[in-house]
């Protein structure tokens, strides 16, 4: 079969409507999704409330670096409120024909590519706040940043490869590469910046609630239709806009309200250097 016979006329895994690639085609396969639709406007309303949430939490943070962590955690749900809009839209949602020795090969399956892009920006906010609550230094916080880039870049590859099945598992196993190397950063390295500034409880908290849910993900990802296609697209978006309610809104609020209360502590924390910022023998 030439591709474009596969991309026009293929079944579709959302709701049996049959998909062509225009985007209002799409977008009429989400909106009769019930599932699938439910689970991205949940986000938009939720994004939408936590952007006026936090522009209020934060309104008297002075310092400069609390000021920092602020916009940071702004941005995550700014950033996801124009993610979710386009996911619904279908502007951010593909169809892609998976490959020999997929559980749906030669299928066409509905894509939501723009998670992937959209988490390249607000997975880096979110630890650019650890990294400052942490009092980390700027290499231990480009690592984890770049690293987690790379994570998005490559799980989005993962997820759009349809010629070949090996290198859509090959290209998910190095972003759990680069995720590997985010969780050492967060469970190793900063922990004992967060101790020597201070701020350790609050860290063991965010810590755990965010290394617990990011685990979530790549299980949540091999479990999908791009996966080993157990679960389908409505049910695996639905896991990923739970995770999102708890890894972005809930992460940023108890973080807000923290540094609305703290900013203080989060001003005296060592600032990020070239240099190790907690001990010498670190
Ligand atoms: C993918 C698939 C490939 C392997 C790995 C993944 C990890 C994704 C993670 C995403 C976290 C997203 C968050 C978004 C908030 O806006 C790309 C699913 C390791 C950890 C927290």
């Amino acid at each position: 079969m030439s591709p474009s016979t596969l991309i026009a006329g293929g079944p579709v895994v959302t709701a049996g409507v049959p998909l062509q690639t225009t985007q209002s085609t799409v977008a009429e396969a989400i909106r009769t999704d019930v599932l699938l639709s439910s689970s991205l406007w949940v986000n938009v309303a939720l994004a939408g409330v936590a952007v006026l949430l936090f522009v209020y939490m934060g309104r008297d943070v002075e310092p400069e670096r609390a000021k920092l962590i602020w916009v940071a955690m702004l941005l995550v749900p700014l950033v996801s409120l124009a993610s979710y809009t386009a996911l619904v839209s279908g502007l951010t949602v593909g169809v892609v024909q998976m490959p020999p020795g997929h559980p749906l090969a030669g299928q066409e399956v509905l894509s939501p590519w723009g998670r992937y892009l959209t988490w390249t920006f607000s997975t880096p906010m979110i630890l650019l706040a650890l990294g400052l609550l942490a009092g980390t230094n700027r290499a231990q916080l480009f690592t984890a940043i770049t690293m987690d880039i790379g994570m998005c870049v490559t799980g989005l590859a993962a997820a759009s490869i349809s010629s070949s099945y090996l290198l859509r598992w090959g290209l998910y196993v190095i972003s759990c590469g680069f995720f590997v190397a985010v969780l050492y950063v967060l469970l190793v390295e900063w922990p004992r910046d967060a101790e020597a500034a201070g701020t350790a409880e609050i860290f063991e908290t965010l810590k755990l609630l965010t290394v617990t849910l990011w685990l979530g993900y790549p299980v949540l990802w091999a479990l999908g239709p791009e996966g080993f296609a157990v679960l389908s697209v409505g049910l695996t978006s639905w896991g990923y806009s739970a995770f999102d309610i708890v890894a972005k809104y809930v992460f940023a609020f108890l973080l807000l309200r923290w540094v609305a209360a703290n900013a203080g502590a989060v001003a005296s924390a060592p600032a990020p250097t070239g240099r190790d910022a907690a001990t010498a023998d670190d």
